[in-house]
């Protein structure tokens, strides 16, 4: 069985698929959240692992900054774009046991197709991150590591399938923002629910493709998807694991978020300048070697 094909059934856990309509009275329980974006300063920094994966060689990458929405997308979020758009309701919407629909206003949406989650990200005014930008995102600064805030990961630190002791957590989805954030403060890197990237999925792509601000292979069947969710065991939480699907698949462990370019040079040097300001006023850092060069 090849690595893709081996990485693709690991996720399709099917179950029958209910599509209820979505209602549009206002979200019960929670108010819903706003989404917030966190600059990421760009630059340098060490992308995959050593070894023989498909997340294989470490290499150096280079990337622009970009802005990256803090949280996954929300049920309540997702509302707002299908009452302005007539867009697709979600597979499993209105299912309480995948906590989709207007009555879990602050988890993350889940049954939405790569294509959905491009729609949503234009309409919104951004786009998919590429598979370098997530991962970037993802080590939180950090270096030799394998999990969003350093080198391992307890079930304080994520919401993910408690492997190999075949359970979940017990919690199952839950509202973003229930762990905490990693180095550039942004949550459920690892874990909630896995996500779209904007990349094709070619298994050889670490050791062939571009190292400054690559975009993913011009073809292929299938979208890759990061960080593992609450159905993912650890091994797919880690930040350099990738995982693929063909882009029409919907699943309940699988949401999104999305990421924005900074538009100009005057714009990333004083991003950058802001960047560097806010960290040198902060004192919360996981601990670990630093990465990132801007
Ligand atoms: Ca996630």
């Amino acid at each position: 069985m090849t690595a893709r094909k081996h990485r693709t059934a690991s996720l399709a856990l099917v179950v029958p698929a209910v599509i209820l309509s979505y209602g549009c009275a206002q979200p019960s329980g929670q108010q819903p959240i706003e989404q917030e974006m966190v600059l990421i300063p760009g630059g340098e920094f060490t992308m995959g692992k050593d070894g023989q994966d498909d997340d294989c060689p470490a290499h150096r990458v280079q990337l622009d900054p970009f802005y990256i929405d803090k949280y996954e997308v929300t049920n309540a979020q997702y509302m707002r774009f299908m009452r302005e758009t007539e867009a697709r309701v979600p597979e499993f919407w209105g299912m309480d046991e995948f906590r989709s629909g207007p009555d879990w206003p602050n988890h993350p949406v889940v049954g939405i197709s790569w294509k959905e989650a491009t729609q949503y990200a234009a309409w919104a005014g951004k786009r998919l991150p590429t598979e370098a930008e997530w991962e970037c995102a993802a080590r939180g600064g950090l270096a030799d590591v394998d999990f969003p805030n350093g080198p391992t990961l307890t079930p304080e630190g994520a919401n993910y399938w408690l492997w190999p002791k075949l359970q979940s957590s017990g919690k199952g989805l839950l509202a973003v923002g229930s762990y905490p954030p990693n180095g550039y403060g942004l949550h459920d890197m690892a874990g909630n629910v896995g996500e779209w990237v904007l990349d094709v999925y070619d298994p050889d792509y670490y050791r062939t493709g571009p190292t400054k601000s690559p975009t993913g292979p011009k073809k292929g069947k299938f979208r890759v998807i990061r960080g593992g969710g609450w159905h993912s065991g650890p091994t797919c939480t880690r930040v350099h694991f990738r995982n693929a699907l063909r882009g029409v698949w919907r699943d309940f462990n699988l949401g999104f978020r999305c990421v924005r370019d900074v538009p100009d040079a005057a714009s990333q040097e004083e991003a950058l300048s802001s960047h560097v300001a806010s960290q040198e006023g902060s004192a919360s850092h996981p601990a670990g070697r630093r990465d990132n060069v801007p």
